[in-house]
């Protein structure tokens, strides 16, 4: 096994202390550049099995219009020398994701939503990710109704809110947005 940037950084949480985990992912949140036309998003890839951290994303993290789970995962496959794209085939069992924001079901152009991207990684030998815990649901600014959660779960993602950073969360998701106080 080699070493791990995300893992180098990474707090100790307890095991299943989704709060915890919530809060490292809007302590990663806070790490973006804020953008008018996105959210600032942080993310967290967590082996729930052994209670080890994968990855860690945040918005604008990765070079191009990059989304926290997207960096997470491309993070995670790069250091095993593989595209996104076989996320899934390096996923251990019990895999899940900490996301301060829903995944988003709908992009611009070019780009694929997270919630597909989570979606692929079902064909891993392990069943790729399992639950999606997520801190609040993507407001309609950008996308009108956002279907991102009802994608995963139609898709047999289990999906949890993880209550009590709402404020917090949508306040670093909206970093320079002019509309917003
Ligand atoms: C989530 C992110 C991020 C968003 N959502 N879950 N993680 N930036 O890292 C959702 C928002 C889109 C806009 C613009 N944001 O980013 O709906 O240009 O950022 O594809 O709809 O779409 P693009
Ligand atoms: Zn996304």
């Amino acid at each position: 096994m080699s070493s791990h940037t995300a893992m180098a950084s990474a707090p100790s949480i307890a095991p299943g202390d989704h709060a915890e985990y919530m809060r490292f992912a809007l302590s990663l949140a806070r790490k973006s550049p804020p953008k008018p036309t996105n959210f600032c998003v942080g993310a967290v890839l967590v082996d729930a099995v052994n209670n080890r951290i994968l990855s860690t994303g945040y918005t604008l993290e990765l070079p191009g219009n990059t989304h926290a789970e997207q960096c997470c995962f491309a993070k995670f496959a790069a250091e095993r020398d593989l595209h996104e794209d076989r996320l899934g085939e390096t996923l251990p069992e019990g895999t899940v994701l900490y996301t301060t924001m829903e995944p988003c079901g709908k992009r611009s152009v070019g780009n694929m939503p997270c919630v597909d991207r989570i979606l692929r990684t079902k064909d891993g030998p392990n069943g790729g990710i399992k639950i999606v815990y997520l801190g609040v649901r993507e407001p309609e600014t950008f996308v009108g109704e956002n279907v991102g959660r009802a994608k995963l779960e139609a898709n047999g993602i289990l999906c949890v809110h993880v209550s009590g950073f709402e404020e917090d969360i949508l306040k670093v998701a909206t970093a320079g947005h002019e509309n917003v106080g």
